[in-house]
């Protein structure tokens, strides 16, 4: 039986990256997703993911330098576009926050804007802030069609050899080498194996004796109608995504919005902040999320009163959660041909590419491009546990 370079566990934005960015580097890849493709069980789904440079810490705008040109390939490449340029604003509370903002970007030359609310009201008149509000505008964020972007990443993949089983879950990972994958349908050994399989990391990662601190939480994606009168001021071409920093600690945020490519006519404003979850019964909406839909009438009602007071529809989505906010990509200490990218807090749609990037040089032991300090396991305490 065919032994595979690499076997990748979870065929969602992460998993798809790195399976086309190891089968470019002549791996002979393995794609698995435990469920039928297309789906929406996982964090992968929808049509609308922010995509920015604006980050407070500067090895995400590293990451962002290399998957902005990334993603403009696998559009060529694919034949999709997937992409939507209108800007992004970074809401932020004080100026020592936007100064972090802006001194990231700054030291990649990448183009921005410090707006104060004068200018904001003026640029952006759906949009109420406070007089002490400022923001950084990144004018080459935007939209990523979730659901065209994964596609396209397992379309190429396909076409330039990758094998992808979706609807086939991995039971069980043997350490080895090779190591062993036993799926719903079959074993498999590769030489290789990439664990992107987001919320369900942990059940993977437990069995090999080590313990992440990923939490799985629920988070509810509300779309919200637009009063008559005021569908121009809310569409994209007029008006950028969002992230709202203000009063929150530096590199977090709580609510986000963007003009909705999925329900036209809506606009789309949720909560960063989610409720634990069972990755497998996410779906079953419980009373304990009320806080999250309160805390986003609120921010609608303050900041967008062009929108009806209450959300039209609401999804659910899923973040694998870590302490600090930043995925972990790393090779498992004890088993050095097992690698881990998961954890990417709600925010790492758009680092995909370069995620893909990072992991076929860990794999393939290549000099690393980026700063890989902020995601190792060995920044967390895991020693009890291992
Ligand atoms: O990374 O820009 C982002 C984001 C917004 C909402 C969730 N993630």
């Amino acid at each position: 039986k065919a032994i595979y370079d690499v076997i990748v566990i979870g065929a969602g934005i992460e998993g798809s990256s790195c399976a086309y960015n190891l089968l470019k580097s002549g791996k002979k890849v393995l794609l698995l997703e435990q469920f039928p493709l297309p789906h929406t069980r996982g964090s992968s789904h929808g049509q609308s993911r922010i995509t920015r440079f604006a980050y407070t810490n500067d090895f995400y705008v590293r990451m962002m330098v290399d998957a902005f040109p990334m993603w403009d390939t696998l559009e060529k490449e694919s034949g999709v576009d997937f992409f939507l340029n209108c800007g992004v604003l970074d809401l932020r509370g004080t100026k020592s926050s936007a100064n972090k903002v802006t001194s990231a970007l700054s030291a990649y030359d990448i183009p921005h804007e410090l707006l104060n609310a004068q200018e904001m009201r003026k640029r952006f008149p759906v949009m109420t802030v406070a007089d002490t509000d400022l923001a950084v505008y990144d004018p080459s964020g935007g939209i990523l069609r979730a659901d065209w972007a994964l596609a396209a990443f397992q379309k190429v993949f396909k076409q330039l050899g990758g094998i992808l089983h979706d609807n086939e879950a991995v039971l069980t990972v043997k350490p080895g080498s090779p190591a062993k994958v036993v799926t719903s349908r079959s074993v498999y050994a590769a030489s290789n194996v990439v664990i992107t399989a987001g919320p369900w990391t942990g059940r993977f990662t437990s069995a090999l004796g080590l313990r992440l601190p990923l939490e799985p939480v629920r988070v509810l994606p509300m779309y919200w109608t637009v009063k008559p009168g005021q569908e121009e001021g809310h569409h994209w071409s007029n008006f950028p995504c969002f992230i709202d920093t203000r009063g929150e600690q530096v590199g977090a945020f709580h609510c986000y919005g963007l003009p909705c490519l999925e329900y036209p006519g809506l606009f789309k404003v949720a909560n960063h902040n989610g409720a634990p979850t069972d990755p497998d019964h996410r779906d079953r909406l419980s009373d304990d999320d009320s806080w999250i839909e309160e805390h986003v009438v609120n921010t609608v009602k303050s900041t967008f009163p062009g929108l009806e007071p209450k959300p039209a529809i609401k999804e659910v989505c899923m973040y694998a959660n870590t302490p600090d906010s930043h995925p972990i990509i790393d090779r498992h200490p004890k088993y050095q041909n097992i690698f881990i990218a998961a954890g990417f807090s709600g925010h790492g749609f758009k680092l995909a590419p370069a995620v893909g990037k990072m992991v076929t040089e860990l794999v393939t032991g290549s000099d690393l491009t980026y700063n890989m300090e902020p995601f190792r396991i060995g920044r967390f305490d895991t020693s009890s546990k291992l």
